[in-house]
């Protein structure tokens, strides 16, 4: 199946499909009995600028609302992270003025905020910008699109950093988004952007990363297209180690910052990146994961054995919906946020329970669906290995630990 690319209106080509699948983020209160939304998640690649997306585009009102649950404190790496971001951005000119694309509860700009400089959220996401607000957290409850940077740019002026946290990959309406980035960016300014690598999700074969939320799989190749297109320039790449793997992308207007060495090194190892082979064998290896991973699930519950998951992710939507996997299989996730718990995993139904009833007692088994925290979990249960429990992951193969 071909569709237009989102970028560049070229042709893209489906080489995956994980099914149907639900909004990964829609928790639903146990009484709930309206029926569940269902899409097609499939993800192609753009012949003509190689950006990977989805091929069906879920509205942006049904995935972020009033009780979008995602919060970003939810992990002591990520809220040092943000902090280390924040340090960077304060120092980057006198005086500056920074705007932050789906900044969430605020545990990036907070530290900002508290540092006493220009600042502006706009989170979309009523329940989590209220978080920020509480913060103190300048923040405006609106999708950023061209008409919101226009009026931001009218009110505050000129932004010296635009950044973009695990958001702009949720966009499908890039256009908009380059125009507005265009029309509040200081001439000298910097419109910074971090999300999940293609080359990581490749390498890790760690498709959970691909649902709803995440329209766009970049690469430096496709943002660099992306970014030409737009009259930026991609000026800096950073690999970071968050989330799985993911890159830092610097675009600035043509001729402001020179190219580092860093862009030019990775559009080189990335010539292979997006080609048929490399995304065709990737596909291969998903279904051999969905295949192992059912088979040591169903194995488990046939020895009367109990397995419990941790961390109701985004990401374990694709994974549960893609294997079939329920409360059969696993008992129920146990996760730190509010608005998850008490609640059902979407599509496959499964509870969601607070971390005191992991330890109560002990599984025997737990299957780490925050992979992507592998350290910092494991870390702080350490309490559940000791008592003999064991550890399952499926990325990059699904392995018991
Ligand atoms: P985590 C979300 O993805 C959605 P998810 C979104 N699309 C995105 O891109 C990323 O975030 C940024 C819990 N947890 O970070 C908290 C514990 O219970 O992998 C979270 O529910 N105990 C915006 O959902 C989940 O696990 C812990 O100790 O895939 C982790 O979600 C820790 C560290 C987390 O993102
Ligand atoms: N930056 C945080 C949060 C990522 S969650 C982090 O990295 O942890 C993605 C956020 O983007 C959600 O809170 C969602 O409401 C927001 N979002 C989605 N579309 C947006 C848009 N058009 N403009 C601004 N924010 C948007
Ligand atoms: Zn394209």
């Amino acid at each position: 199946m071909t569709t237009e690319c989102r970028i560049c209106a070229g042709p893209v080509e489906e080489f995956l499909d994980l099914g149907r699948q639900p909004l990964s983020d829609a928790f639903r209160r146990p009484d709930d009995t309206r029926p569940e939304f269902f899409y097609r998640l499939a993800v192609g690649v753009c012949g003509t600028c190689s950006m990977v997306q989805l091929v069906e585009e879920v509205p942006r009102e049904r995935m972020f609302h009033e009780d979008y649950p995602y919060v970003s404190r939810g992990s002591a790496v990520m809220r040092e992270h943000f902090r280390g971001v924040a340090e960077r951005f304060i120092a980057i000119a006198d005086d500056p003025f920074v705007v932050e694309l789906g900044c969430n509860d605020g545990t990036m700009l907070r530290t900002v905020a508290e540092a006493g400089v220009r600042h502006l959220g706009v989170e979309p996401s009523g329940g989590v910008a209220d978080l920020a607000a509480a913060d103190g957290v300048r923040v405006r409850k609106d999708f950023f699109e061209e008409a919101t940077a226009r009026d931001i740019r009218a009110a505050d002026g000129p932004a010296d950093v635009i950044y973009a946290a695990n958001t702009l990959c949720h966009i499908p309406y890039m256009g908009s988004i380059l125009r507005g980035v265009d029309a509040l960016l200081a001439p000298d300014g910097v419109f910074v952007f971090e999300d999940p690598y293609l080359g990581d999700i490749v390498e890790k074969t760690s498709f959970d990363q691909i649902y709803d939320e995440h329209f766009f799989l970049f690469s430096a190749r496709s943002v660099d297209e992306m970014a030409r297109r737009h009259g930026l320039e991609l000026v800096d790449v950073e690999r970071l180690a968050v989330h799985g793997g993911e890159v830092r992308y610097w675009l600035a207007r043509p001729g402001v910052r020179p190219r580092t060495a860093a862009v030019d090194a990775l559009l080189a190892e990335e010539a292979e990146l997006a080609s048929r082979v490399v995304l065709d064998g990737f596909a291969n290896r998903v279904q051999k994961i969905r295949a192992d991973l059912v088979a040591l699930l169903t194995d488990l519950r046939e020895r009367g054995e109990r397995v419990v998951g941790y961390g109701a992710t985004a990401k374990s939507a694709t994974v549960t919906n893609l294997c079939g996997i329920g409360p059969d299989l696993v008992e129920f996730i146990c996760d730190t946020t509010p608005a998850k718990q008490h609640r059902l995993a979407p599509g496959s139904g499964i509870p969601v329970r607070p971390p005191a009833d992991f330890a109560d007692p002990y599984p025997p088994y737990a299957l780490l669906f925050a992979w992507n925290h592998a350290e910092e979990i494991m870390a702080k249960e350490r309490a559940f290995r000791d008592a003999g429990g064991k550890w399952i992951t499926y990325v990059p193969e699904v392995r018991v630990l």
